[in-house]
Protein backbone atom coordinates (compact mmCIF):
# COMPACT_ATOMS: atom_id res chain seq x y z
CA UNK A 1 0.00 0.00 0.00
CA UNK A 2 0.75 4.00 -0.93
CA UNK A 3 0.77 6.27 1.85
CA UNK A 4 1.42 10.01 1.14
CA UNK A 5 3.76 11.89 2.83
CA UNK A 6 3.88 15.07 3.33
CA UNK A 7 7.01 17.04 5.15
CA UNK A 8 7.00 20.24 6.51
CA UNK A 9 4.22 21.82 5.05
CA UNK A 10 3.69 24.52 8.04
CA UNK A 11 3.53 27.77 8.32
CA UNK A 12 7.02 29.46 8.69
CA UNK A 13 8.34 27.45 5.70
CA UNK A 14 5.86 28.66 3.01
CA UNK A 15 5.80 32.42 2.08
CA UNK A 16 5.31 35.14 5.13
CA UNK A 17 7.24 32.63 7.27
CA UNK A 18 10.26 32.44 9.18
CA UNK A 19 12.36 30.52 7.21
CA UNK A 20 10.12 31.05 3.88
CA UNK A 21 10.63 28.90 0.90
CA UNK A 22 9.32 30.02 -2.32
CA UNK A 23 6.81 27.14 -3.72
CA UNK A 24 6.06 26.59 -0.53
CA UNK A 25 1.96 27.29 -0.31
CA UNK A 26 1.70 26.00 -3.81
CA UNK A 27 3.41 22.66 -2.11
CA UNK A 28 0.48 22.55 0.20
CA UNK A 29 -2.19 23.38 -2.41
CA UNK A 30 -0.90 20.36 -4.23
CA UNK A 31 -0.69 18.00 -1.21
CA UNK A 32 -4.06 19.25 -0.05
CA UNK A 33 -5.73 17.79 -2.90
CA UNK A 34 -3.75 14.82 -3.15
CA UNK A 35 -4.67 14.06 0.50
CA UNK A 36 -7.95 12.28 -0.68
CA UNK A 37 -6.44 10.04 -2.94
CA UNK A 38 -4.28 7.61 -0.15
CA UNK A 39 -5.42 5.10 2.12
CA UNK A 40 -3.05 6.93 4.68
CA UNK A 41 -1.93 10.02 5.32
CA UNK A 42 1.28 11.01 7.22
CA UNK A 43 2.22 14.35 8.04
CA UNK A 44 5.58 15.42 9.08
CA UNK A 45 6.25 18.60 11.25
CA UNK A 46 9.55 20.59 12.37
CA UNK A 47 9.12 20.91 16.16
CA UNK A 48 11.79 22.49 18.27
CA UNK A 49 12.21 23.40 21.65
CA UNK A 50 12.59 27.29 21.57
CA UNK A 51 16.11 27.26 22.80
CA UNK A 52 17.13 24.27 19.41
CA UNK A 53 21.03 24.39 18.58
CA UNK A 54 20.26 25.02 14.39
CA UNK A 55 18.54 28.96 15.74
CA UNK A 56 20.85 31.32 14.68
CA UNK A 57 19.97 32.60 18.17
CA UNK A 58 22.30 29.37 19.64
CA UNK A 59 24.98 29.74 17.39
CA UNK A 60 23.26 27.74 14.60
CA UNK A 61 22.48 28.43 10.78
CA UNK A 62 18.75 29.09 10.71
CA UNK A 63 16.32 31.56 11.90
CA UNK A 64 14.34 30.60 14.64
CA UNK A 65 11.14 28.32 12.96
CA UNK A 66 8.83 26.05 14.04
CA UNK A 67 8.87 26.00 17.60
CA UNK A 68 6.31 23.62 18.89
CA UNK A 69 3.00 25.01 19.64
CA UNK A 70 3.14 28.21 17.74
CA UNK A 71 1.38 29.76 15.46
CA UNK A 72 4.38 29.22 12.71
CA UNK A 73 4.57 25.67 13.34
CA UNK A 74 1.02 24.59 12.53
CA UNK A 75 0.26 22.68 9.13
CA UNK A 76 -0.19 25.65 6.53
CA UNK A 77 -3.71 25.87 4.95
CA UNK A 78 -5.48 24.16 3.16
CA UNK A 79 -3.50 21.15 3.66
CA UNK A 80 -4.10 21.70 7.76
CA UNK A 81 -7.88 20.48 6.64
CA UNK A 82 -6.74 18.04 4.89
CA UNK A 83 -7.02 14.41 6.26
CA UNK A 84 -3.95 13.33 8.15
CA UNK A 85 -4.18 9.81 8.98
CA UNK A 86 -0.64 10.24 11.57
CA UNK A 87 1.25 13.79 12.72
CA UNK A 88 4.86 12.42 13.19
CA UNK A 89 6.85 15.43 14.98
CA UNK A 90 10.53 15.97 14.53
CA UNK A 91 13.59 18.09 15.60
CA UNK A 92 12.27 18.09 19.00
CA UNK A 93 15.89 17.29 20.50
CA UNK A 94 17.77 20.90 21.21
CA UNK A 95 20.89 18.81 20.15
CA UNK A 96 20.14 17.37 16.84
CA UNK A 97 19.12 19.31 13.03
CA UNK A 98 16.08 16.09 13.16
CA UNK A 99 16.13 16.91 9.30
CA UNK A 100 14.71 13.30 8.99
CA UNK A 101 11.13 12.03 9.90
CA UNK A 102 13.26 8.70 10.54
CA UNK A 103 15.19 9.70 12.91
CA UNK A 104 14.40 9.52 16.94
CA UNK A 105 10.51 8.38 15.36
CA UNK A 106 8.88 4.91 14.77
CA UNK A 107 7.52 5.89 11.56
CA UNK A 108 9.52 3.11 9.79
CA UNK A 109 7.71 0.74 12.31
CA UNK A 110 4.33 2.17 12.34
CA UNK A 111 4.24 2.69 8.62
CA UNK A 112 4.99 -1.28 8.29
CA UNK A 113 2.95 -2.29 10.85
CA UNK A 114 0.16 -0.24 8.44
CA UNK A 115 0.83 -2.80 5.49
CA UNK A 116 2.61 0.45 3.78
CA UNK A 117 6.00 -0.52 1.44
CA UNK A 118 5.62 2.79 -0.93
CA UNK A 119 5.64 6.18 -0.11
CA UNK A 120 4.74 9.41 -2.32
CA UNK A 121 6.40 12.66 -0.54
CA UNK A 122 5.86 15.88 -0.81
CA UNK A 123 6.78 18.83 1.24
CA UNK A 124 9.48 21.55 1.81
CA UNK A 125 12.63 21.67 2.16
CA UNK A 126 13.47 19.53 -1.13
CA UNK A 127 17.22 19.70 -0.01
CA UNK A 128 16.74 19.69 3.32
CA UNK A 129 14.41 17.92 5.34
CA UNK A 130 12.60 15.91 1.98
CA UNK A 131 15.60 14.96 0.96
CA UNK A 132 17.05 13.12 4.52
CA UNK A 133 13.86 11.54 4.93
CA UNK A 134 13.66 10.51 1.46
CA UNK A 135 16.73 8.66 1.74
CA UNK A 136 16.18 7.26 5.31
CA UNK A 137 13.15 5.78 3.84
CA UNK A 138 15.06 3.92 1.23
CA UNK A 139 17.42 2.78 3.65
CA UNK A 140 14.58 1.33 5.68
CA UNK A 141 13.66 -0.28 2.40
CA UNK A 142 10.18 1.50 1.12
CA UNK A 143 10.24 2.37 -2.36
CA UNK A 144 9.86 6.28 -2.67
CA UNK A 145 8.24 8.25 -5.36
CA UNK A 146 9.27 11.92 -4.80
CA UNK A 147 6.35 14.36 -6.38
CA UNK A 148 8.23 16.84 -7.91
CA UNK A 149 5.23 19.33 -8.79
CA UNK A 150 4.52 19.20 -4.79
CA UNK A 151 7.88 20.04 -3.25
CA UNK A 152 9.43 23.29 -2.87
CA UNK A 153 13.17 23.75 -1.87
CA UNK A 154 15.57 26.58 -0.33
CA UNK A 155 18.60 26.12 -2.79
CA UNK A 156 20.81 28.55 -0.62
CA UNK A 157 23.83 27.45 -2.57
CA UNK A 158 23.14 26.96 -6.13
CA UNK A 159 23.30 23.90 -7.02
CA UNK A 160 21.78 22.01 -3.32
CA UNK A 161 18.56 21.29 -4.75
CA UNK A 162 20.28 19.73 -8.14
CA UNK A 163 22.62 18.04 -6.33
CA UNK A 164 19.68 16.65 -3.29
CA UNK A 165 17.82 15.32 -6.92
CA UNK A 166 20.60 13.68 -7.59
CA UNK A 167 21.03 11.88 -3.97
CA UNK A 168 17.43 10.75 -3.81
CA UNK A 169 17.76 9.36 -7.05
CA UNK A 170 20.91 7.36 -6.65
CA UNK A 171 19.13 6.06 -3.30
CA UNK A 172 16.19 4.51 -5.83
CA UNK A 173 13.80 7.03 -5.61
CA UNK A 174 11.53 7.73 -8.53
CA UNK A 175 11.32 11.77 -9.82
CA UNK A 176 7.79 11.52 -10.63
CA UNK A 177 4.26 14.09 -10.73
CA UNK A 178 1.11 14.16 -8.70
CA UNK A 179 -0.66 14.64 -12.04
CA UNK A 180 -0.01 13.23 -15.38
CA UNK A 181 1.73 16.48 -17.48
CA UNK A 182 -1.72 18.17 -19.03
CA UNK A 183 0.93 18.91 -22.02
CA UNK A 184 1.94 15.45 -23.04
CA UNK A 185 5.54 16.59 -23.09
CA UNK A 186 8.16 14.23 -21.79
CA UNK A 187 10.74 16.82 -21.28
C1 LIG B 1 14.00 22.27 7.45
C2 LIG B 1 15.68 23.81 7.69
C3 LIG B 1 15.57 23.76 9.06
C4 LIG B 1 13.11 21.48 6.53
C5 LIG B 1 13.86 22.19 8.81
O1 LIG B 1 11.96 21.18 6.91
O2 LIG B 1 13.56 21.17 5.42
N1 LIG B 1 14.91 23.07 6.89
N2 LIG B 1 14.65 22.94 9.61
ZN1 LIG C 1 14.14 23.03 11.64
Amino acid sequence: MEALLAVDVQNDFCEGGALAVQGGAAAADRLARLAGGYELVVATRDWHPADHSSFETEGGRWPVHCVAGTAGAQLHAPFDTARVDLVVDKGTDRETEGYSAFQGTDLARTLRERGVDRLAVGGIATDYCVRATVLDARAAGFEVTVLEDAVAGIDARPGDLERAWGEMVAAGATRGQSTPDPTGSTA
